[in-house]
């Protein structure tokens, strides 16, 4: 099988972080029905909404008031998912392993980019990018600093099709007692790939994909932008460090900065290349804060969009419930309508 083969046939292909495979139909493209009219809102106009808990001044939901913040805003989220004073202990009901339970302590947090309530990262400017940038560096080192921390998760859902009911450009930090699933099974690949190979799993795949170029989308100096190989959503990216560095910590200010303008690029090339305010769930995947020395880890984000089009969704459903995802559009066709789409933003400042 090569290439060629990939790009008409059926196939499945791994996902050497996951070790989960995906089907891929390039044929199916042509299918009259494509999903789902996906409805999605027009970016909100004012800088400012009175009714935002996000922006300066305002009050939250807990009635504690935001101060007049002029650049990024980090709080304790108001309604978290995790507490960080919970009572320790496991149970095992029956003793086989079918209903087991252990507690869980963690922290929440909320981090504002900006003060202006109609901004989005590809709206952004570089240096407002980096200023955020700082800010995941500092909460990173200093939730994983903490003793009981072992994971430290940022991520961003922008859109309301990815269930993001408030516009104000904002992420969120979900630190936890275990390393949760997903980082858990790159964990054990990149280990594992490191004790066989002797070398990095992201470094030796990003040196594939530097070779192939097929699937990158764009990078700098210090990151770079593709299509993965066994990418599940229609437009999925992967941002890969270039250099081996397994968290945010090492990376000095220029390749912050270059990190922001990875963001800025990827992030409007999304924009333009549906003409709409893109939605997407993103997360960076440092290394655990358990402790360890982890060599093996290689700094990345993921960007999980669902959209196939401007007015069309992707739906995990049915068979990619009931048995393995599915994609029809190639990850090398996707990469290259990226590749295609514009990194200008009309607004930018
Ligand atoms: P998302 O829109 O990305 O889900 O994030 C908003 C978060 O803000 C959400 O987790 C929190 C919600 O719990 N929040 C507060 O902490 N205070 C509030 O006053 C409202 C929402
Ligand atoms: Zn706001």
């Amino acid at each position: 099988m090569d290439l060629e083969i990939i790009e008409r046939m059926p196939h499945r292909r791994l996902n050497p972080l996951t070790r989960e495979w995906v089907l891929v139909s390039p044929g199916r493209v042509e299918r009259p029905w494509q999903g789902q009219v996906a409805n999605i809102a027009a970016p909100s106009a004012p800088s400012y909404d009175p009714g935002c808990y996000l922006c300066p001044g305002n009050s939250r939901a807990n009635g504690e008031r935001n101060p007049k913040y002029s650049s990024t805003f980090v709080f304790t989220n108001d309604f978290p998912a995790l507490q960080s004073e919970v009572p320790q202990g496991r149970i095992d009901e029956g003793g086989r392993a079918l209903m087991i339970a252990e507690s869980e302590a963690g922290l929440c947090k909320v981090v504002c980019f900006s003060p202006r309530h109609d901004l989005t990262l590809p709206r952004m400017s570089r240096d407002e990018i980096t200023a955020v940038i700082e800010v995941w560096t500092e909460q990173y080192a200093e939730l994983g600093a903490l003793p009981y921390i072992k994971y430290v998760q940022i991520f961003e859902n922008r859109g309301e099709l990815m269930g993001c009911s408030n516009p104000h450009p904002h992420c969120q930090i979900w630190a936890n007692q275990t390393i949760p699933n997903e980082p858990l099974r790159e964990q054990e690949s990149q280990a594992s790939y490191r004790s066989r190979h002797s070398s990095c799993l992201f470094c030796d795949y990003a040196q594939l994909e530097r070779r192939l170029r097929i699937r990158l989308v764009c990078e700098n100096d210090s990151f770079m932008a593709l299509v993965p190989f066994w990418a599940v959503w229609p437009f999925e990216v992967l941002l890969i460090s270039q250099r081996h560095s397994r968290d945010f910590l090492p990376f000095d200010r220029s390749e912050r900065r270059d990190l922001a303008d990875m963001l800025k690029r990827v992030t409007t090339r999304y924009d333009s290349l549906f003409a709409i305010s893109f939605p997407y769930s993103m997360g960076f995947h440092p290394a655990p804060t358990d402790g360890e020395p982890h060599p093996e880890w290689h700094f990345h984000a993921h960007f999980y969009p669902v959209l196939l089009s401007a007015s069309l969704r992707k739906f995990m459903v049915g068979y990619e419930m009931l048995a393995a995802p599915q994609r029809d559009i190639t990850p090398e066709m996707a990469a290259s309508k990226l590749r295609e789409a514009s990194e200008d933003q009309r607004d930018r400042r």
